[in-house]
């Protein structure tokens, strides 16, 4: 059965599955879903709001700036989205204030049967739904986006392409960066392809060779290298 993705957000267009223009319409998440390995719904927490305005938000108690997404819509959006399938749904809110995004989460949440996303926007959401619901609080980076709808998509296409029979090719998920190596997590060698010279820049030589013991030496020296000088915080297994 298909992972169900459903994302919660006051900018639902931006998942619209029927624009050929979408993020996640391109690529693997794309050819995922047609294939039937995912699907993802946008419901605008909007429609749940049940003030005058349909308001999501409000002004923050204490003062400052910004203003604070209401408990009220965001909870009844949960609720009814959860009862659209009986399916257990792994709740998640994406916020910079949440534990960074790993590839070891990744691989775990593409475990799951369902996922419900939440893009929090303005400067929060009103603690006390967070505190209700309970979910897991994941953020993609230290860095502030506008919103979680970004990084909802980022953590779509990271699950999506970890599901059975969404690369063309299965071994590439485990040479990926970050795939471990008797326990430690590399970045990736380096690539080449056709021609053997280009703007008189050579293909390393062991490459072109044929043999295949040589060529996977030279790939784990490689990555070794480029990890120890790019990212020496990757130490264990994450
Ligand atoms: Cl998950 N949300 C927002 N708004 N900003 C972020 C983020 C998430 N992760 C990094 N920056």
């Amino acid at each position: 059965m298909a992972l169900r993705v459903d994302i919660l957000t006051t900018f639902p267009e931006m998942f619209d599955p029927s624009a050929e223009s979408a993020a996640l319409n391109a690529s693997i998440p794309g050819r995922a879903r047609a294939a039937g390995l995912i699907q993802w719904h946008a419901t605008n927490i909007r429609a749940y709001a049940q003030n005058k305005h349909d308001k999501t938000d409000d002004r923050p108690f204490g003062g400052g700036p910004g203003m604070v997404m209401m408990c009220q819509p965001l909870w009844d959006a949960v609720t009814a989205v959860e009862a659209m399938d009986p399916r257990p749904a792994t709740r998640i809110v994406l916020t910079p204030q949440g534990v960074p995004l790993s590839q070891a989460m990744v691989r775990e949440l593409a475990t799951r049967p369902r996922l419900l996303l939440i893009a929090g926007h303005y400067e929060g959401i009103d603690e006390r739904v967070i505190e209700k619901l309970a979910p897991l609080e994941i953020s993609i980076g230290d860095y502030v986006l506008s919103g979680g709808e970004l990084a909802a998509m980022v953590l779509i296409d990271a699950v999506a392409r970890l599901l059975p029979g969404a690369l063309g090719h299965e071994l590439s998920a485990e040479e990926d960066s970050f795939a471990e190596h008797a326990g430690q997590r590399l970045l990736d060698c380096p690539h080449y392809t056709r021609p053997r010279e280009w703007n008189g820049m050579a293909v390393p030589e062991v490459l072109l060779g044929g043999d295949h013991g040589a060529v996977a030496k030279w790939r784990l020296e490689q990555k070794l290298v480029r990890t120890k000088a790019r990212r020496p915080d990757l130490k264990g297994p994450a």
